[in-house]
């Protein structure tokens, strides 16, 4: 039960909320701030209140587990209400976080007060939603329409400093002192005349705007991929232009209607799945959350590619010395260089200041020996994809490393039992399976190999949250969970082409589904002679970069290209896919856009089911967290687990019979599917067998 708890100090009330773990406002929560004001209201020697929380932060938001179930009064717009009708003034002291309906309650209170380390925001964008409680209404009247429509439509976070610059906290405390530095600030309150001051009332700013109606075009026109496929920015932005125009208490009408309609769309239930979805994945069944980790304090990479050197920023950007491992001087110099220009860049764009840069690059050490990583407490492999060469370095290493360290390789579709099989130490080898490039991608496989020890497993996932990396727990098999799912819709688009799609009609649905680009254009991207490069067969790549075409780098690939970069349809590539085909035999036609998508997109969602029938993944969710973190997997489709369950089962099994019949085995249903389609069951839901190889580590 959330507790509140309603004491005085002197003249001022406080009202302090404790709901572990982040004080989202739920029921009980919205009853105890009415039970605080009541009570701060009820003592006459009360003149002032002071809102705050316990724990680790102000109010999270709404409680997002309370969306889609029936309302229950006190809502959060009563509990707004009150305290705007309060008959004291009301002030907002902010740690930690205030986002969503957390900051919507703060901006009812007459002044805020936050610690110098305290964020605020409107993430609701994120969950396909817009702020609900006042947020769009009164947000523009403290910063203005222009700045309100970057920070709700961008929903991210904005720093106590920078939330004092705009004026959406008029105080900042000195470290560790919020709650007396905001009783103070009350007393001064007290002193000044107890000043009531509401968001509301003010008029200057959305009275400027209103001069102004281009703003509103001008930010649509200037942000077109923001409103692709989704519905959330367009009401932000309905519901900003409604601040200005309107009377506030017309605006919050408005704002109202705009938020029932998104809470009710297919995006926002995707979007809050995904939330969920997303915290769930580093939850383990049978390794508890007090499952000793080990201490990991240094790190080595093997490799300076790439790869290795995106792996190594990773624990550089968290303070972890790295030693960094190649075979020749010059590639070494190569892969550090690489490195300190990677930061030089982000300090150019200003995310990091020189000092950074200098701190970071002086926890680098590179070296030639691998002897020089014994003191290493994990050492990740980054070589490239060889058994052989995998199987050197690992036999080497288990000669060198602690006997504690834990070796992982970074190997994205070997055997990772094999590697571990020629070390003594196979319970302390594991899958770090990093996606490139390394030190942005957020998805990391974590791969549980048959002996890996719980405690091992413990300690990747911790790391990964550590180096804010989003860990997904995969069993041993060819391709892992996402890199395996996303490969058979590479395999379709390249039959689609060659079956008489153009490359164009391909990415454009895909593009149109919602992903960032097409599976062409990222193949163009890469460059075709990267992916291409280990096909005994004659394939679409191969027969490309044997014309010289790479990709975007030399010459073009499946489309040609500008100076700029700009793709335009190949007429040399459409002959290159012609002879092919002719070459094969195979006949072309055309193909509608829904055929497209059914071939593109049924083949993930059965390679998907079939991944966790196997028992490869834990659950349906952790599948689609992996393609939206590692292949941009649009998240407001909830990825192709929930979207499978949208377009409902028994259309989709129907569908991959159909096409078994032509296409063969990659569509034959996975019996996973065929179960849960006869059963009505939800495969977003499904979760593996309890005996399964993720689980076991057998
Ligand atoms: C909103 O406010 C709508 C209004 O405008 C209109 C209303 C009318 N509700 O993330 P963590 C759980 S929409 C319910 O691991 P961290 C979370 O599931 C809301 N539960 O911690 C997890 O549970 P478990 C707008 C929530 O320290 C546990 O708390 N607000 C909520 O890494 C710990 O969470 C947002 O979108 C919630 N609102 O990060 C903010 N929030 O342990 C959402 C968290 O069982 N929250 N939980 O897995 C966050 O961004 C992060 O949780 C936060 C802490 C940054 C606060």
């Amino acid at each position: 039960m959330p507790t509140g708890t309603f004491d005085t100090r002197g003249t001022i009330g406080l009202i302090t909320i404790d709901s572990p773990p982040v004080n989202a406002l739920g029921l009980g929560v919205r009853q105890a701030i009415l039970h605080g004001l009541a009570a701060a209201e009820a003592e006459a020697s009360v003149a002032a209140i002071v809102l705050l929380c316990a724990g680790r932060t102000f109010f999270a938001g709404a409680d997002i587990t309370e969306f889609g179930k029936p309302p229950m009064r006190p809502d959060l717009l009563d509990v707004i209400a009150r305290i705007e009708g309060a008959t004291k003034p009301v002030i907002a002291a902010i740690h930690g976080t205030a986002l969503g309906g957390g900051l919507e309650t703060a901006l009812a209170c007459d002044y805020r007060i936050a610690s110098p380390t305290a964020r605020v925001g409107l993430p609701e964008v994120a969950l396909g939603l817009l702020p609900g409680a006042g947020g769009t209404q009164r947000l523009p009247r403290i910063v203005g329409a222009a700045a309100a429509l970057e920070i709700i439509t961008g929903g991210k976070p904005i720093a106590a400093p920078r939330a004092l610059a705009l004026g959406i906290v008029d105080r900042l405390s000195a470290p560790d002192d919020l709650t007396d530095a905001a009783i103070a600030f009350a007393r001064e309150i007290v002193a000044d005349g107890a000043v009531r001051r509401r968001v509301r009332d003010r008029e200057d700013k959305v009275a400027a705007d209103r001069g102004n109606p281009a703003l509103f075009d001008d930010f649509r026109a200037r942000n077109p991929g923001l409103f692709r496929g989704v519905r959330a920015p367009t009401n932000i932005v309905a519901a900003i232009e409604a601040a200005v125009a309107l009377p506030f208490d017309e605006g919050m009408a408005r704002e109202a209607a705009l938020f029932e309609e998104l809470l009710h769309s297919r995006e926002s239930e995707a979007q809050r799945y995904a939330f969920f979805a997303e915290r769930d994945t580093a939850k383990v069944p049978g390794l508890p959350a007090d499952t000793p980790v080990a201490p990991i304090a240094s790190v080595g990479v093997i490799g300076a590619g790439t790869m290795g050197g995106g792996i190594a920023m990773n624990f550089l950007n968290v303070g972890l010395p790295v030693t960094l491992v190649e075979t020749r001087q010059d590639a070494l110099d190569r892969g550090v260089a690489t490195i300190r220009r990677n930061y030089e860049a982000s300090a150019r764009k200003g995310k990091l200041d020189a000092a950074e840069v200098e701190r970071r690059m002086a926890l680098l050490t590179g070296t030639l020996a691998l002897s020089d990583l014994a003191g290493c407490d994990l050492v990740i492999e980054a070589v490239f994809e060889s058994m052989d060469l995998k199987k050197t370095i690992f036999a080497e290493l288990d000669a060198i490393a602690k006997r504690s360290a834990i070796l992982a390789s970074n190997t994205s579709f070997l055997d990772l039992d094999a590697i571990a099989a020629v070390t003594e130490r196979p319970e302390r080898v594991v899958g770090l399976h990093f996606f490139s490039p390394a030190n942005v991608m957020r998805l990391l496989e974590v791969v549980r190999g048959a002996r890996t020890a719980p405690d091992v497993v413990a300690t990747a996932m911790r790391l990964a949250k550590r180096i804010g990396k989003l860990p997904v727990l995969s069993g041993v098999c060819e391709g892992f969970i996402a890199n395996r799912a996303m490969g058979v819709r590479m395999a379709q688009a390249d039959a689609l082409a060659l079956e008489g799609a153009s490359p164009q009609q391909i990415d454009r649905v895909l593009v149109d589904y919602g992903f960032p680009m097409g599976a062409f254009q990222m193949l163009d991207l890469i460059g075709l002679d990267v992916i291409g490069r280990d096909s005994t067969e004659r394939t679409l790549m191969g027969d490309l970069v044997a014309q010289g075409r790479l990709g975007q780098k030399q010459n073009g690939g499946f489309y040609d290209y500008d100076a700029q970069r700009r793709p335009t349809p190949s007429p040399v590539a459409d002959e290159v896919i012609a002879a092919l085909a002719a070459a094969k035999g195979i006949v072309r036609r055309s193909f509608t856009d829904q055929e497209l998508r059914e071939r593109l997109l049924y083949a993930v969602v059965n390679e998907g089911a079939r991944i966790l029938d196997e028992g490869i993944a834990l659950r349906a969710s952790d599948i689609d967290m992996a393609l939206i973190a590692g292949y941009g997997w649009p998240v407001h489709t909830g990825g192709p687990m929930f979207w499978a369950d949208t377009v409902g089962l028994p259309t989709i099994v129907a569908t991959l019979e159909a096409l078994a019949q032509r296409h063969g085995d990659t569509f034959v249903p996975s019996p996973l599917l065929v179960r849960l389609a006869e059963s009505g069951g939800m495969l977003h839901r499904a979760v593996a067998a309890s005996s399964t190889p993720v689980l076991e580590g057998a």
